[in-house]
C-alpha cells in the first residue's frame, strides 16, 4: 500500500515559538491532505505517550528537575525513539506533519545558554525534513492569544531568546510564514508550500540531519 500516486511519504515540520498557532495549523493541513486522499498522518514532539516522553512532560509541567544537558538528552531520544517507525511510514508512501522536530530542540536549550553545537550533535542521524516552515510570529503577539499555559518556557524574555536561535537555524528547506495573518490566510499558504513539496518528494531520497 502506498500513497495513491506512488512514491514515498514527504517529511513536513512546522516550528515556532509557543502559541504561534503550529498545532492548529498541523490539523488543518493534515485534514486539507487526508480529505484530497493524501495519505498523511499528524505526529508531534515531544511524544508524550512513552516513558521517555513521560519524564519530559513531568520536566515542561515543574513537577521534576532536571539538569540542563539531561532533559536536552531526553527531547533528543524521544526523537530517536520514533526514527525506525518514521522511516517505515514515510518509505510506506506516508506524508507526515510534525509539530516540532530537532529546531525546537536546540533552540530552546542553546536558549538556557548551552552550546549550540553541544545541542545539535545529538540531532544527527535523525531524518532529514523535506519541509521545515516556521511561523513566525513576535513573542508579544504569541503571548497575547490566550496567555500561556503554564509550562516551563512559555515567558516571553525566553521566547525572545529561542527565536534569535530559531533564526541561526535557517537552512533551504525553511519557508518562513508569517504567522501573524489571519489563521485563513497562513493555511493557504501552509497548503501550496505542502502539496509542491509531497510531488518533489516521490522522486526524491530520504536523507539524515548532518548538522
Ligand atoms: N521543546 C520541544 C524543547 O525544549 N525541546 C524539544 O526538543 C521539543 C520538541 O517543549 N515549549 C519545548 C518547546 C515547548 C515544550 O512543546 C512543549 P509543545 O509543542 O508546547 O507541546
Ligand atoms: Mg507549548
Amino acid at each position: 500500500s502506498g500513497s495513491s500516486q506512488g512514491g514515498r511519504g514527504a517529511l513536513i515540520v512546522l516550528e515556532g515559538l509557543d502559541r504561534s498557532g503550529k498545532s492548529s495549523q498541523c490539523a488543518r493541513l493534515l485534514s486539507f491532505l487526508q480529505g484530497k486522499g493524501c495519505q498523511a498522518e499528524g505526529w508531534r514532539f515531544p511524544d508524550r505517550g512513552t516513558s521517555v516522553g513521560q519524564m519530559i512532560s513531568a520536566y515542561l509541567a515543574n513537577e521534576s528537575e532536571l539538569d540542563d544537558r539531561t532533559i536536552h538528552l531526553l527531547f533528543s531520544a524521544n526523537r530517536w525513539e520514533k526514527r525506525a517507525l518514521m522511516e517505515r511510514k514515510l518509505l510506506g508512501g506516508t506524508t507526515l506533519i510534525v509539530d516540532r522536530y530537532s529546531y525546537s530542540g536546540v533552540a530552546f536549550s542553546a536558549a538556557k545558554g548551552l552550546d549550540i553545537e553541544w545541542c545539535k550533535a545529538p540531532e544527527n542521524g535523525l531524518i532529514a525534513p523535506d519541509l521545515v516552515v516556521y511561523l513566525d510570529v513576535q513573542p508579544e503577539k504569541a503571548a497575547e492569544r490566550g496567555g500561556y499555559g503554564g509550562e516551563r518556557y512559555e515567558k516571553i524574555e525566553f521566547q525572545k531568546k529561542v527565536g534569535e536561535h530559531y533564526h541561526s537555524l535557517r537552512d533551504s528547506t525553511w519557508k518562513v510564514v508569517d504567522g501573524s495573518l489571519p489563521m485563513e490566510v497562513v493555511e493557504e499558504q501552509l497548503k501550496e508550500l505542502a502539496m509542491s513539496c509531497i510531488l518533489e518528494c516521490q522522486s526524491k531520497q530520504l536523507a539524515s540531519l548532518a548538522w
